[in-house]
């Protein structure tokens, strides 16, 4: 890193007191207009930086980082998830990578609560249709869902997000099940009521609800396939706030299709900002535009890691939210 300030070019608008925090530490290029990097300006980017800045919404693969200028020493990421950065590629070049954890953490645990009670009771549903016009009047029967009480709850990947949902999960008498790489500390567990299943598809096969996680890593690619989906009830609900890729979507949809599944609530899709038609036709289905993490706390908070991730780094220190390519 230079002596001189360095040149930090982020890839879209961020707030602006961390756009201007930005400016007045870094030699900083903004994205005024935030209209998504091409491929070219991501490699001229990589080119002239000393610090990337980017968001989910660039691809930093092998054929940009192989471009990067000897100057480019950190990836400071505005996000928690990395799987839109080639960490193999980062490391061999000498390039660290970090992240935003734990400042998301409560806003998108509650955007998946959000959905684990709007799917169930219908909510997306019904609000649609009081504002077609078309309501015609209470009735016993009717608009009936599924009751969320006393229901069983099966989290995917008990991380930080994952056990902030296990916490709101048993406001709403939801029994609380598991799996992960490792399991949890029993401490953690007992405070959490929470069971682990060693094996996933045992645990598929028995769940009311399921939500997902886990970060989408080589080993996570699809790990709701075909194959798990077909383990659930036809009265469970998949919840996805994680990334979209760890569903099969085409055998997810085709299920719902089919009344194979109950419904899904999905804030993250195999190809954002692209969606399946097929989704968008179905009526148990709540769809989000990846907004889990979007509050303005979120977003500042996240701005203020990239800015003590970067100027801990420029000082010659190791930031806390350095990402290991082992972490996968
Ligand atoms: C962010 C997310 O909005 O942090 C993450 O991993 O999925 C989102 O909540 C986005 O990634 C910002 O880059």
């Amino acid at each position: 890193m230079p002596a001189k300030k360095p040149l930090v070019v982020v890839t879209r608008k961020l707030p602006d007191v961390i756009e201007t925090r930005m400016m007045e530490l870094f030699d900083t290029r903004l994205n005024h207009d935030d209209r998504p990097m091409s491929k070219s300006a991501l490699i001229e980017a990589v080119a002239q930086a000393d610090v990337l800045v980017p968001t989910v919404t660039d691809r930093i693969d092998a054929s940009v980082l192989s471009q990067a200028g000897p100057n480019l020493r950190l990836i400071a990421n505005f996000g928690a998830g990395v799987d839109h950065i080639d960490l193999a590629t980062a490391r061999e070049r000498g390039i660290t990578v970090t992240n935003t954890p734990d400042v998301l953490t409560e806003d998108t645990a509650d955007m998946a609560m959000a959905l684990i009670l709007a799917v169930p009771r219908r909510l997306a549903e019904g609000e649609r249709l009081v504002r077609s016009g078309k309501w015609a009047g209470w009735g016993p029967t009717f608009m009936m869902g599924r009751r969320i009480w006393g229901k069983r709850l099966g989290i995917i990947g008990m991380g930080r997000i994952g056990q902030a949902v296990a916490r709101r999960a048993r406001g709403f008498g939801l029994s609380v099940h598991y799996h992960n790489r490792r399991r949890l500390h029993p401490e953690i567990e007992q405070e959490l009521e929470a069971t682990y299943w060693e094996s996933l598809d045992q645990m598929l096969a028995r769940m009311d609800v399921i939500s997902i996680h886990c970060p989408h890593t080589p080993a996570t690619y699809h790990l709701l396939s075909a194959r798990r989906l077909q383990l659930l009830q036809p009265h469970a609900y998949v919840v996805n706030t994680a990334r979209g890729e760890v569903i099969d979507e085409n055998a997810l949809t085709r299920m719902l299709q089919k009344g194979e599944l109950a419904g899904a609530g999905l804030d993250v899709f195999e190809h954002e900002p692209a969606i399946n038609q097929k989704l968008l036709d179905l009526d148990n289905v709540v769809l989000l535009p990846h907004m889990g993490s979007a509050t303005l706390e979120a977003r500042i908070d996240m701005g203020e890691k990239v800015l003590i991730n970067i100027k801990t780094f420029a000082d010659g220190h190791s930031p806390r939210d350095r990402v290991l390519a082992s972490m996968l």
